[in-house]
């Protein structure tokens, strides 16, 4: 169950691409189910949301987030989501102590949209913040160790080496269970206890939008912004050779194929626009929208909560009655 933050925890973030594990650390750390993890076929984690846990005496808070090639989410939208729940903990006087950064190892190659969750990241912490990151690679147990081994010296050379140079510790192997022979650690004493000596620091993105900055001139904002400018060229692209190609055929199944074609990249363009357009809105609209979301969500549980107190109580009141009745009996026998 998610517990508030308070001024005195010790917060870090997990990111990372969807499904390298980012909820079944938090469930190990946290030594419960409470965080919803994926079979594998499409993103889970949509909402930004934190649990709490004690390490080595002190409270630790993880935020769980969506990644950035989530599945169902457009980029603009997890942006969106990101960065008003770290400005929101930001204006509270909260700060980060750290950031957990997954990647599943048993992907043999970096594809487009794991570049580009790694660029968003970089761009939401800023320079500044990288001594506070913590990379991990995630499911050491389900991959071959040789070429395990490869994709995590590849990662290291070609897409971690300015990260690591900057100041982020080396990469942490975790899988489902530790083994020291392959250098696979425990995620709370080898990942999580260390993090409690990082000094908290300020975010990129956090500084951006507290100097008055809109989301779309921060530098994670312009990233998706430039993005969909070059998405909504390439759908324009289709669309416009789809409705031609559509005219120009004779056969009637073609023509229609091409229409339904033509059809759904006339939606990818609205939706592209419509993100563009939005990211480009006065970020204080933004940040309102998204608190008035946050807020339903937080009522939910503060029902969902009393609920399970009202449950917790009638089992308390049940054992009690239990106990009353069998204590009756024996003092009548
Ligand atoms: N073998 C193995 N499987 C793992 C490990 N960690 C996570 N998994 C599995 O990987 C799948 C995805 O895990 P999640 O924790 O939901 O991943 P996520 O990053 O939170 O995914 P999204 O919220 O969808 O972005 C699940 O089926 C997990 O059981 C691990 O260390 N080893
Ligand atoms: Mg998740």
């Amino acid at each position: 169950m998610t517990q508030s933050i308070t001024q005195s925890d010790i917060v870090n973030r997990v990111m990372g691409d969807t499904g390298s594990g980012k909820s079944s650390l938090i469930n190990r750390i946290c030594g419960k189910d409470d965080a919803l993890v994926s079979d594998g076929q499409a993103s889970v984690t949509k909402e930004v949301t934190h649990y709490t846990t004690v390490v080595n005496g002190e409270t630790v808070t993880l935020i769980d987030t969506p990644g950035f090639d989530d599945t169902h989410l457009s980029g603009r939208e997890v942006l969106e989501r990101i960065s008003t729940y770290l400005y929101a903990h930001y204006q509270q006087g909260r700060k980060l102590s750290g950031l957990l950064f997954l990647r599943e190892i048993n992907l043999s190659r970096m594809t487009g949209s794991a570049v580009k969750n790694l660029d968003m990241f970089q761009r939401l912490c800023g320079e500044e913040s990288l001594k506070n990151v913590v990379l991990v690679t995630t499911k050491w147990d389900k991959a071959s160790f040789d070429n395990a081994c490869n994709h995590e010296e590849e990662l290291v050379k070609n897409f971690w080496a300015d990260m690591i140079k900057l100041g982020c510790s080396s990469p942490k192997r975790l899988g489902k269970v530790v083994d020291p022979s392959c250098d696979i650690v425990d995620p709370v004493s080898d990942v999580i206890a260390p993090m409690l000596q990082f000094q908290p620091t300020t975010l990129r993105i956090q500084q951006e939008l507290e100097d008055g900055k809109n989301l779309i001139d921060t530098a994670a904002g312009q990233y998706i912004d430039q993005h969909l400018s070059v998405a909504i060229k390439r759908i324009k692209k289709s669309h416009n050779s789809a409705l031609a190609q559509a005219e120009e055929s004779r056969h009637l199944q073609i023509k229609e194929a091409l229409a339904a074609q033509a059809a759904i990249h006339r939606e990818e363009l609205e939706k592209a626009e419509r993100d563009k357009e939005k990211l480009r809105e006065n970020y204080e609209d933004t940040l309102k929208a998204e608190k008035q979301r946050w807020s339903m969500a937080m009522n939910a549980l503060a029902v969902t909560t009393s609920l399970a107190i009202g449950a917790e109580t009638c089992r308390q009141l049940r054992n009690s009655e239990t106990q009353r009745v069998a204590q009756s009996t024996l003092d009548k026998s």
